[in-house]
């Protein structure tokens, strides 16, 4: 496995043939020049940047007889989407989305797949071009993996992009309670255009009623958790950088919904997808890229100091669980029948009159509370509507997040990317401190 650490003696050696360059009589300046060039374009010939998964990780190997062995788990878990809302979910190796599967153009790998759950599964390769009796269809490329069974899938990867894995049994459930993953596989020859920061996720919805505690297959488009990573904001991981390097994230799509991806700031390429990193000829810029059902996505920025919101540019997907079968209450004078309903409807929260905002700085101020619930029960929100206010339980706020500034009033698919000109690994380095004169203010 390449860890940074290979990667920067990689990189060392490649200085060493500088130095070796130098002795050859070439002059001091120059040669010190041509070497950093150097070492930057070779620094992942034949190495890679390791991928980081948001807020999840890369599954270990074993190598065995020169194959690259992996073992993944079907089983059963209690996943947190954020403080304050569980869910029972299925997965890989104790987590939603399973662990990243990262190996390189050229390996050949053996995964190792055993069911712990209570039904058949299997796993198909999102795709990977491989034998077809290795694509993993129930029925159709193999008999189903039967509850307590081990099944080995064995290929060789001849090519690199950004892929997935999920099951191709009983699709319907078992996608919408979790299952699934990212297959990373880097080029053998390196990248042309190196990346420093590498990041993956997959997306995905969520239809965990208010109150529940198990996501509901059968819903189809009416979803109340949207998810990176299956993580609602805040507890989605910040993405970080430093200054300058180019930061490149792999998005994979498996969802019921196509998601405008958006970020501020920047502009960013589109330079990939499950085809691979595409020709140069080929990237694009943009600010907003849709990830469709089933695709997936790469984007690269060069990246530039501050606190960048990154998120789904769909309105209703940076919100947390929420009715959507209601009357339009904008300029409407709900206070008398508030009360009624609430009686009938433990719970219920109208919208203001006057717009959402009064209400989510509420409920941001009962999230930021110790215990989520607790803070949510009567106190902020029964002092200023005169009703007592207790959510559905295991319920997050609709909006939510606290920045430097005041409420954020977001959820879902949503995160923050964060740059700074110095920066420790992938730390979350706190709020930006923005130079003086450069923040928006009161005239
Ligand atoms: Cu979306």
């Amino acid at each position: 496995m390449i860890t940074r650490r290979n990667i920067l003696s990689l990189t060392s050696g490649f200085l060493g043939l500088g130095l070796m360059a130098r002795a050859r009589g070439q002059t001091k300046d120059k040669d010190n020049a041509s070497t950093y060039k150097q070492s930057m374009k070779e620094k992942q010939r034949p190495g890679y940047t390791p991928v980081k998964t948001l807020n999840g990780k890369t599954l270990p190997f074993k190598m065995k007889n020169g194959v690259k062995e992996f073992h993944l788990i079907a089983e059963e878990i209690e996943h947190e989407f954020a403080p304050g809302s569980k869910a029972k979910c299925w997965g890989y190796n104790g987590t939603t989305p399973g662990p990243t599967i990262e190996a390189v153009e050229g390996d050949r790998i053996r995964i190792l797949v055993t069911n712990k759950l209570q039904e058949h599964t299997t796993i198909h390769w999102h795709g990977i071009l491989l034998p077809s009796g290795m694509d993993g269809v129930g029925g159709l490329s193999q008999p189903h993996i039967k509850p307590g069974e081990t099944y080995a899938y064995e290929f060789t990867l001849n090519q690199h992009g950004s892929y997935m894995y999920h099951p191709h049994a009983d699709e319907m459930v078992q996608l919408a309670v979790g299952m699934m993953g990212m297959f990373i596989i880097h080029p053998k020859d390196g990248e042309e255009v190196p990346i420093d920061r590498d990041y993956c996720f997959l997306i995905h919805n969520w239809a965990l009623h208010p109150g529940t505690y198990r996501p509901d297959p059968s819903i189809m488009t009416d979803f109340d958790l949207w998810t990176f990573n299956s993580k609602v904001f805040p507890a989605i991981d910040s993405i970080v950088a430093q200054t300058g390097e180019r930061v490149r994230i792999r998005m994979g799509n498996l969802s019921m919904w196509n998601h405008p991806i958006h970020i501020h700031g920047h502009t960013y390429w589109v330079t990939g997808s499950d085809g691979g990193r595409w020709a140069q000829s080929l990237w694009r810029p943009e600010t907003t890229e849709i990830v469709g059902v089933g695709q997936t996505r790469d984007i690269e920025f060069i990246a530039y100091p501050g606190d960048w919101a990154f998120h789904c540019h769909m309105s209703h997907h940076t919100m947390n669980a929420m009715g959507h079968g209601i009357a339009n209450p904008l300029g409407v004078d709900q206070t008398g029948v508030v009360n009624k309903i609430q009686s009938l409807l433990p719970g219920y929260v109208s919208m203001g009159e006057n717009g959402m905002a009064e209400h989510s700085e509420h409920l941001a101020m009962a999230n930021m509370s110790e215990s989520n619930m607790e803070g949510m029960k009567g106190m902020q929100h029964g002092m200023q509507h005169g009703a007592g206010f207790e959510g559905p339980r295991n319920t997050l706020p609709m909006m939510t997040g606290q920045g430097q500034f005041g409420p954020l009033e977001m959820g879902g698919m949503f995160t923050v990317v964060k740059i700074r000109d110095q920066l420790v690994g992938y730390e979350d380095p706190g709020w930006y401190q923005n130079p003086p004169g450069t923040v928006a203010k009161r005239v």
